[in-house]
């Protein structure tokens, strides 16, 4: 074979080459963006759709024929098989509902059982404004192996204080409503809001309890989790644990970094030197950035809301009345003290809980995906998307976005 030959054919081979790795890298693109599709639009459609399969989801998502067992039967039981309960933690699992959320109720409480509780048993405790009705509470049982507990929250607890301008209520009300910003004219959500932010965790059935877990209606987790959260929480120190962070609406907050700056000037002793207060303003404080932690997963210390200064930061806020004359949420109120009053070493990022609520997913990434048997798909994660605030936490912890 001469030079220019040999040339030749090792030209040939490297486009041979070239184009077989093409083609097997364009068949892989596709094979990813197909199952992406089928994935968005599995969580698009449910749970109207009734093809959507557990395979679509993921094999261990098991959340297909909730909606038909609630239909069928209000009491029909799924539960796992085997209840060996492992939880020591003084923990509960916290769920603040009304009696018309009990198929999210249902579907939710599945998938931490499936995924998490019915290893480990920790008690479920239900809480609402009005009694639960027999239905209610005779399905909910149904869907766990552990003890359940339901609560009447007291009104003064709940309801918009005497002491709220409702005039200047209904006007903020209105406000919102013209800017069209979700739940703008809802007096219950504020009351929610109020609720979550001062008052869950005095509520006498958690009295009893240090850690809790925050669930909501329709909410999905992805991971069996190899691990007790609470555990790690106490094992490590760590007060206050997240799974997404998220910008917030601005005109829910307008006037709610002036009033924090105003407790933080009234009560400097609360501040902690080695504070996250990065993760909450891009300039030292001038200004909020509308970052939280995105409080309906919740895994959280409830002696740090119990305590002085979350109790006088609350009743500062409360104060103000900004929860009903705007309609300041409990996520940005519990996340800007957990910023401003723990170490930020005490704030925990539970990377290995794959979640979802509404259309925002967190999916695990390497290397917890792998360990964590997740059945997410990772390319639909917020962490590092639009109004994701996880680079400014991890550049606030570490340095680094
Ligand atoms: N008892 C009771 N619970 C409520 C009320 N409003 C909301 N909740 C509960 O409070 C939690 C938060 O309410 P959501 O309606 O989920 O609010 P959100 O998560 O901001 O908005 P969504 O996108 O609708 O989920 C959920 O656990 C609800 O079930 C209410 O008026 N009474
Ligand atoms: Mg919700």
């Amino acid at each position: 074979m001469t030079i220019a030959n040999a040339f030749t054919f090792g030209v040939r081979i490297r486009i041979v080459v070239f184009f077989f790795c093409f083609n097997a890298l364009l068949y892989m693109s596709f094979s990813i963006l197909r199952d992406d599709w089928r994935r968005l639009a599995a969580y698009h459609l449910y749970p109207s759709t009734s093809n959507v399969t557990s395979d679509d989801l993921g094999s261990d998502t098991v959340t297909s024929n909730i909606v038909e067992n609630v239909a069928s039967s209000a009491v029909t039981s799924n539960l796992p098989p085997k209840p060996q309960f492992e939880g020591k933690a003084n923990a509960t699992l916290v769920f603040l509902a009304r009696n018309s959320d009990l198929q999210g109720v249902l579907r939710s409480m599945e998938s931490v059982e499936t995924h998490f509780n019915h290893k480990y048993g920790y008690p479920w405790i239900l809480l609402n404004e009005e009694e639960f009705t027999e239905e209610f509470q005779e399905s909910v049982k149904s869907k766990t192996n552990a003890s359940v507990q339901f609560g009447l929250i007291p009104s003064r607890h709940w309801y918009q204080p005497d002491w709220i301008d409702e005039a200047k209520a209904e006007q903020g009300r209105n406000t919102l409503k013209a800017w069209n910003v979700i739940y703008a004219d809802s007096v219950s959500y504020r009351n929610m809001c109020r609720f979550n932010s001062g008052f869950f965790f005095h509520h006498p059935l958690l009295q009893p309890y240090r850690y809790y877990w925050r669930i909501e209606p329709d909410v999905d987790y992805f991971c069996q989790l190899q691990y007790d959260p609470f555990d790690y929480l106490k094992d490590n120190n760590k007060t206050y644990g997240f799974t997404i962070a998220i910008e917030e609406l601005e005109k829910t907050v307008s006037t709610l970094w002036q009033a924090v700056k105003e407790f933080m000037e009234q009560y400097p002793e609360y501040i902690h030197p080695n504070n996250a207060l990065a993760f909450l303003s891009d300039n030292g404080g001038e200004t909020y950035n509308l970052c939280h932690f995105w409080s309906n997963f919740e895994i959280a210390d409830m002696d740090f809301w119990r305590g002085e200064a979350y109790t006088k930061f609350f009743e500062f806020l409360d104060l103000k009345g900004g929860f009903y004359y705007e309609r300041w949420g409990d996520a940005p109120i519990h996340s800007i003290a957990a910023a401003l009053f723990l170490d930020k070493n005490e704030l925990h990022f539970f990377n290995d809980i794959g979640y979802q609520h509404s259309n925002i997913v967190h999916c695990p990434q390497q290397p917890a995906f792998l360990t964590g048997s997740c059945t997410c798909n990772r390319v639909l994660s917020i962490d590092y998307r639009r109004y994701s605030c996880l680079p400014r936490y991890n550049k606030m912890l570490n340095g680094k976005w």
